[in-house]
């Protein structure tokens, strides 16, 4: 792995920050209508990314996850812009403003989206995985999902699949502690989500997904396992989210004590701790990074709210459509 240098650390700090103040723009856009449909965000889960992308080779490797899915293609080098008149529905958006929050999306940058449907991007994470095995190409495929989607049967059969092939890709669960208001322990008899690996005999662990060095570590460990052709292996990644499921949340299933507690190990803090401690920089260094982030929202906001609306036809060159048939014209 890469060191773990006052480079790196500086990288977080601006990286993190970046995504967490890019996501409380968006909920405030949500608020004023200007982001409409559901909006699911990522604040205080920020180490899992930023450490994994510290293990990635960013030229070959790929993602995929589900619904909270705005921050992880801005890391992968995603023009943060496009993300953001995305997610307004506009024209310039990674998708043409057709997808939405939900469905972030760049083959180009690696990030495979994007996806609504709880568990539904783990058989999708293992084809991919197993297309790089069958090409040879040497990328490990990096398969994110909740603590919500390791309950559909999806996994399980994903996770055979990709143990008997030896596919070349790690599983992740983001374990915020909920699947929208229902809390692990109402899920299940367990609540080590990583013994879920021990069936199929897949290397398994927990990790301190709060932490980046320690997702970095463990990150590390699994792509190498994987690029030298011995398979899956799968990581619980212990995080926490601090705002509602989505926006529409009135989050009665957990205490606002319990939000603070977790704001005490807050990824970001910890890595500027680290930094003030070491003296990688100064209070006043960081400060200049913190104008620069706020900058770069603000220009994201700008490119969104004056780029044009998809023109309509858009829509229907989206769609299926058979040329006999003879019913409709899907054009304009
Ligand atoms: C198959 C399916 N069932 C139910 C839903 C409704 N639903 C959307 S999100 C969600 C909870 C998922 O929670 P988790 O996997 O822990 O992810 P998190 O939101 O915490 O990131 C549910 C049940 C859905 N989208 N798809
Ligand atoms: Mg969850």
């Amino acid at each position: 792995m890469q060191k773990i240098t006052k480079e790196t650390y500086l990288k977080w700090y601006e990286d993190m920050l970046f995504w967490r103040k890019f996501e409380d723009k968006l909920a405030a856009v949500y608020i004023q209508q200007k982001v409409r449909g559901f909006l699911h965000l990522y604040n205080g889960q920020e180490a899992v990314l930023a450490g994994a992308l510290h293990a990635m080779d960013l030229s070959k490797d790929k993602m995929i996850t589900a619904y909270r899915n705005h921050v992880q293609p801005i890391g992968m080098g995603v023009d943060p812009k496009r993300v953001m008149a995305e997610l307004y529905g506009k024209g310039t958006g990674t998708s043409q403003g057709l997808g939405g929050s939900m469905h972030i999306f760049s083959k180009e940058k690696g990030f495979y989206g994007g996806h609504g449907i709880v568990g539904g991007q783990i058989p999708l994470g293992a084809g991919m995985a197993f297309g790089d095995k069958y090409h040879e190409t040497g990328a490990v495929t990096l398969c994110y999902m909740g603590d919500g989607a390791v309950r559909q049967g999806s996994l399980h059969e994903t996770f055979n699949m990709a143990m008997n092939w030896k596919l070349p890709v790690v599983f992740i669960c983001e374990n915020n502690g909920y699947a929208m208001g229902t809390s692990v322990e109402r899920t299940a008899n367990h609540t080590d989500i990583w013994k879920l690996g021990l069936g199929y005999e897949m290397p398994c662990g927990p990790v301190d997904g709060m932490n980046p060095v320690k997702v970095a570590e463990a990150m590390h460990e699994a792509m190498e396992r994987a690029r030298r052709g011995d398979g899956p292996t799968f990581l619980e990644m212990k995080t926490y989210r601090y705002r509602g499921h989505s926006m529409s949340d009135a989050q009665h299933y957990r205490t606002k004590e319990e939000v603070e507690e977790y704001k005490k190990i807050d990824p970001i803090t910890q890595v500027k701790d680290v930094i003030l401690e070491k003296k990688y920089a100064t209070e006043d260094d960081l400060a200049v990074i913190d104008k620069r982030v706020k900058d770069m929202v603000k220009e994201c906001e700008k490119f969104a709210e004056e780029s044009p609306w998809p023109e309509k036809n858009v829509m229907y060159d989206a769609v299926y459509e058979q040329e006999d048939y003879p019913f409709l014209q899907h054009k304009l």
